[in-house]
Formats: structure tokens, C-alpha cells, sequence
């Protein structure tokens, strides 16, 4: 069966929502981050990007490389927002949809006509409806509709076939790949393997030897770009969250248990307004040297109760007691039941902790 399948993924994301609102920073090097000493780079303009910003970068770096581009700071409300009109949209128009994050996802165009035809006008109303200008990528497999709509950023459109992405990237390094990061990569290199013509003229018994059974074999597929992975239209969502990193690091149990109060009611209201109740409630520390811990327990009945799970909460960070200074606090809801749904759109993931410096 011939498989046809798109990624669309917006440009710049964030700051192409800032510049709708704001017509004046068109045309201008755009970061967009927090105030925070510990703020990240969330993205930037393209203008910005040709003076090396990028995303996740500390906000101090870029403003260093850049000094006369305008900060923004980050207005989750407003990117969600933006998200959810441009793929209510795409979801009109197609039915096979994968939400992959707030601003990509993929498409399934095997059963439609002029599939090409169909991204040009899905990409044409959504900056006709929106403003935001969106990069799309199409082949027969997720891996391939990917790596093309990354290729030929900002407003590209390109189609490849499998053959067409091996030659056109041969000479790429293996980290162009989703899926293979920096320490395969690494490994990859030392082995002399720097790029993907190298990597795909090495006999997979080569590559088992060297990463096992299953990343070796997954290895030598990526690299002849092939991927039968499946779209995943609905996700079952396991559990619901909200931290937070500090802008120094706190010592004081008060101050902790204030901001787990804080972070508790954050999360009930979200649980409460998505219907979903849970029986695990848990915390994570990090502590100022990058050590985690995670305190857990389970109740007998489901809850998504402010009050119960703020006592439930603190009993386990004083229980755990942080033995140094703590960076991150957070906690979780896990094993729902009850009323709600249990089957939920794939949520979009939140970028607040990278932005926080996480
Ligand atoms: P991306 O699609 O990776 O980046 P982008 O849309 O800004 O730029 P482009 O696609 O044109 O390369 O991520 C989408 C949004 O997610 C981005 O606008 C901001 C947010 N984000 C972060 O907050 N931190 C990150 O490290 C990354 C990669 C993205
Ligand atoms: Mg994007």
C-alpha cells in the first residue's frame, strides 16, 4: 500500500505570533524568552537566527550575539491559542491528523488526490485565516515528510521520494535524523561514520555489533529512510503535571511548600477542567547539583481535590526533606479514572520549564 504522508510544521513559531500582534517588529531580529537569570531562548525570528541565536539558548548568549534584536517575553496563552486555530483547521480539512507538539504535525494523504495540491491550500488558509507562514514536508513515511519540511525552512514545500531523501541528504550528518542524537552521533563519528552515505554502506552486522540488536538494525533503517511508523491520531494521556524552576535555588521548607501550594492549584484547576481525576500524586525535586528525586503515593479513590492533594504533596517533600538547595519543584497526578474521559487528544507539550531554564 502506497503510503502519502505530510509534516507541517510553523515558522519561528512564538515570535510569528508576536509579530501578528505587534506589526511593528516585522522585518526585525525577534527573540523571544524570559526575564529570568536562568531564561532560555523559547525561538527566534529568522533575522535573528542569522546571528546565531537559536532556541535554547541562554537568553544572556543571545542578547550578547545580538544585542539590537527586540526580547519578547513568552505568552503561552496566545500560542495555544494560535495552535488550536491552526489545527482545528487542518483537522477540517484532513482526517488522518498527529498532533506532534504545539506548532508540527503530521497528515495522512494516501487516499487523497494531488496531495502537494492539498498542503499548498491547507498552508495558504492558514496564513489567509492566521498570518503565520507554515514549512511542510511530503513522502511515504513520517521520517522522510519530517527531515523535508525542515530542509527548506521558513515557507518550503518539498516532496520526496525515499531515494530522493538519501541522495539529497547523503553528505548530512546522522544528527539531521530524528531519533538519533548527539551521543549516537558521536559514537557514529568515531567510528567514522560522519555522515548518512557512510552510515547506510555499513552492513548492519556492523552496526549491531556496535549499538545491539535493536538500535543497531533501527540505525541502518533510519539511515536508508525507512520508517513504517503509524500516525498517532489519540494518545492515552498517563498523567498531568506542572513545575517549575526557580530563579535561585530555595532552601527554606516554607518557601518550598508555598510555591508546591501554588503549583498544586495550577494543576487541580487543569485536571478539573479536562475531567480527569487520578490516584497517584507525586513530587520531583531537583537539587542545585542536577540530582532528582521523585516521592510518590497512591490513594484509594481518585481526586483531583486542591486541598488533598496539597496535603498529600507536602507530606512527601517534608517526608523527603531536600538535603541541599532545590532548583526544579514539581508534581504530577497520575492513574486517572473515574468520570472523565480517559481517551484525550494528544496534548500539546509545554515549553514553560525550557523557557524557565529547566
Ligand atoms: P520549533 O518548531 O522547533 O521552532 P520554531 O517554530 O520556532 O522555528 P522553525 O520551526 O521555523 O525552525 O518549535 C516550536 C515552538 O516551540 C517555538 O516557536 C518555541 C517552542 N520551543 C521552545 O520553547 N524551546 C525549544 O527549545 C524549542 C526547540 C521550541
Ligand atoms: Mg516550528
Amino acid at each position: 500500500m502506497r503510503r502519502v504522508i505530510a509534516h507541517l510544521d510553523l515558522d519561528a513559531f512564538f515570535a510569528s505570533v508576536e509579530l501578528q500582534r505587534n506589526p511593528s517588529l516585522r522585518g526585525k531580529a525577534v527573540i523571544v524568552c524570559g526575564l529570568g537569570p536562568r531564561a532560555v531562548v523559547t525561538t527566534a525570528t529568522y533575522e535573528a537566527r542569522r546571528f546565531g541565536v537559536h532556541s535554547a539558548m541562554p537568553a544572556s548568549q543571545a542578547r550578547r550575539l545580538c544585542p539590537q534584536a527586540v526580547t519578547v517575553a513568552p505568552d503561552h496563552q496566545a500560542y495555544r491559542a494560535a495552535s488550536q486555530e491552526v489545527w482545528n483547521l487542518v483537522r477540517s480539512r484532513f482526517e488522518i491528523v498527529e498532533q506532534a507538539s504545539i506548532d508540527e504535525g503530521y497528515i495522512d494523504l494516501s487516499d487523497l488526490d494531488a496531495p502537494k495540491g492539498q498542503i499548498k491550500g491547507l498552508i495558504a488558509q492558514v496564513h489567509a485565516q492566521t498570518g503565520l507562514t507554515a514549512s511542510a514536508g511530503i513522502g511515504p513515511n513520517k521520517l522522510i515528510a519530517k527531515v523535508a519540511s525542515d530542509a527548506d525552512k521558513p515557507a518550503g514545500l518539498l516532496a520526496l521520494s525515499r531515494e530522493m531523501a538519501c541522495e539529497r541528504f547523503a553528505q548530512a550528518s546522522p544528527i539531521l535524523l530524528p531519533g538519533i542524537g548527539p551521543k549516537t552521533t558521536e559514537r557514529l563519528r568515531s567510528a567514522g561514520l560522519d555522515t548518512l552515505a557512510r552510515l547506510r554502506d555499513t552492513p548492519p552486522e556492523r552496526l549491531i555489533l556496535m549499538f545491539g540488536e535493536n538500535q543497531g538494525a533501527y540505525l541502518h533503517r533510519r539511515a536508508r529512510f525507512e520508517d513504517d511508523a503509524a500516525l498517532q491520531t489519540v494518545r492515552e494521556m498517563k498523567s498531568q503535571s506542572n513545575e517549575t524552576t526557580f530563579n535561585s535555588d530555595v532552601r527554606d521548607a516554607l518557601s518550598l511548600e508555598a510555591a508546591l501550594g501554588g503549583l498544586v492549584d495550577g494543576l487541580c484547576e487543569r485536571l478539573e477542567g479536562r475531567g480527569l481525576k487520578g490516584r497517584t500524586i507525586a513530587i520531583k525535586v531537583r537539587l542545585d547539583d542536577w540530582t532528582n528525586a521523585t516521592r510518590a503515593t497512591t490513594l484509594s479513590e481518585p481526586t483531583n481535590d486542591p486541598a488533598l492533594v496539597r496535603t498529600v504533596a507536602t507530606a512527601l517533600l517534608r517526608a523527603y526533606a531536600p538535603p541541599r538547595p532545590v532548583r526544579l519543584l514539581g508534581v504530577r497526578v497520575a492513574s486517572f479514572a473515574g468520570p472523565g474521559p480517559s481517551l484525550v487528544r494528544r496534548a500539546s507539550p509545554t515549553w514553560e520549564q525550557l523557557e524557565l531554564g529547566v
